[in-house]
């Protein structure tokens, strides 16, 4: 059956897929006549009718409602809270005393430099990124004399963020490497066994890396456990401020795990996400990485932007392999070309060419090592501060691990109890694990954490 008014320019009935004709006549039978309906405003008013719309079954209707992301979740969760004065101390992001996001001067001021010059086009990048920020951030983890750099024998690929970085290279390793299976620390951040597994890594295993009951590392249990792992196997390092624990192995401790590693040809996989963030220092957050280079043995490295230079959104990180020789890096660089180019073709322009300005400029170098150096400072002083806190008001507990722990997070001991009671009365985010974004503190919410903290632990023991 012909409709009756087709809308000159719509395209006649024959054009339109069969299958979109089809509804339309059906919608055109279902719905009372009207003087002029076309064929463009039939299908409008199937769209926008919601009645008619759920008349028709989704071929999606036996899916399940996923859960949220457990970290990403709390800050779904915290958006949805109306109360004035709740408190995110969720994903680690950092922010201001006055907690708000923050873009670093050294970043706006190399943004507004690419903006201003005319010569800059938005043509894609090759598969492998923009290779001076790929030179330079290997330059800035394994540091500008390293043998393996002058050597010629890392492959640098520009990647999205630390995330993208893990797993590109564990795709890389599902095809080329005869181990498949990767021993994580327990705990890590969360996302590190999804990432691994959908990767084509099946086999993903825990390291003792964590003893709850000193609050420190557990070096025995992780050297039993490395000791223990089949020759080969693939193993997950924080390079720097461990996630979420804010434990790190001491020099002597790396020293010892690099020995037994390379005794058993496990594979060294840093994940490089805190950069500056443990120590302030970018040279003394990368000590860990420059000893397993050191020995000329090989590794891989994902580096992440997100929190030292404070891109998050941007999406800004490199995958690095160090290999024995130059030739060897050559092919595993073509082949990660071919990891990327049906995953997302090639990474994006814009946050690499705001790194690598900063990176290649001495001055700007500086100003970025300042401004990094003040937002570990004050997550340092929020340590002090809770601590502090903590014991003005008596709170059962040692809290020492407070000051103790590097980097972004403090892993608090708090149970996931003790978290929902904070989460209902108080409106403070955190994860269940009990862990802490230090950088969401400031001066004005210490105390409401304090109170909640004491709250929690004298009533829900
Ligand atoms: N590694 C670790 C250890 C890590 O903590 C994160 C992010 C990443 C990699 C990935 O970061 P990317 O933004 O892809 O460069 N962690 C924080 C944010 C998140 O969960 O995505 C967090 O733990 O809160």
């Amino acid at each position: 059956m012909a409709p009756a008014n087709v809308h000159p320019g719509s395209g006649s009935p024959q054009q339109q897929p069969s299958a979109e004709r089809r509804l339309n006549s059906l919608v055109r039978h279902l719905l009372p006549s009207s003087p002029r309906r076309t064929a463009e405003s039939s299908s409008a008013t199937l769209e926008s009718s919601p009645t008619m719309a759920s008349q028709v079954a989704s071929v999606f209707a036996g899916i399940a409602q996923a859960p949220e992301d457990p970290i990403l979740g709390v800050t779904v969760a915290f958006n949805k809270d109306p109360n004035p004065n709740k408190v995110n101390l969720g994903v680690g992001a950092y922010r201001t005393e006055e907690g708000k996001p923050l873009v670093l001067n050294v970043v706006r001021r190399a943004e507004q430099m690419l903006i201003n010059d005319p010569t800059r086009y938005k043509e894609y990048l090759p598969i492998t990124g923009l290779a001076e920020f790929n030179k330079l951030s290997a330059k800035l983890i394994f540091g500008a004399d390293s043998p393996a750099i002058l050597e010629n024998r890392v492959a640098t690929v520009q990647c999205l963020s630390g995330t993208g970085s893990l797993r590109v290279g564990g795709e890389f390793l599902a095809r080329h490497y005869h181990e498949h299976t990767v021993y994580i620390p327990q705990p890590t951040w969360g996302n590190h066994p999804k990432v691994f597994t959908l990767a084509g890594l099946k086999d993903v295993r825990y390291y003792r890396y964590y003893d709850p009951a000193t609050r420190g590392l557990d070096f025995k249990g992780l050297l039993e456990d490395l000791g223990s792992a089949p020759n080969g196997a693939i193993v997950l390092i924080h390079a720097c401020a461990h996630n979420p624990t804010g434990v790190d192995p001491t020099l002597d401790q790396w020293e010892q795990i690099r020995q037994l590693m390379r005794s058993k040809s496990l594979l060294p996989f840093f994940d490089s996400a805190y950069q500056g963030f443990a120590s302030g220092s970018l040279d003394k957050d990368a000590q860990s990485v420059r000893m397993f280079v050191a020995d000329g043995g090989e590794l891989l490295m994902a580096q992440s932007y997100a929190k030292n230079m404070g891109m998050y959104g941007e999406r800004v990180g490199a995958l690095s392999i160090v290999c024995r020789s130059a030739d060897v890096a050559s092919r595993v660089e073509s082949q990660l070309k071919l990891v990327i180019r049906p995953m997302y073709s090639s990474p994006p322009l814009h946050g690499p060419s705001v790194v690598a300005t900063i990176l290649k400029d001495s001055e700007m170098f500086k100003e970025w090592t300042v401004e990094l150096k003040a937002m570990a400072d004050r997550i340092i002083s929020m340590r002090q501060q809770l601590f502090d806190a903590l014991k003005a008001r008596g709170t059962p507990g040692d809290w020492s691990h407070i000051i103790k722990q590097i980097g972004m997070f403090t892993f608090t001991g708090l149970t996931s109890e003790q978290v929902a009671f904070m989460r209902q009365e108080y409106h403070i985010y955190m994860t269940s694990d009990g862990r802490i974004s230090m950088a969401g503190l400031n001066a004005k919410n210490v105390p409401i954490l304090a109170d909640a903290i004491h709250a929690a632990v004298t009533q829900l023991k």
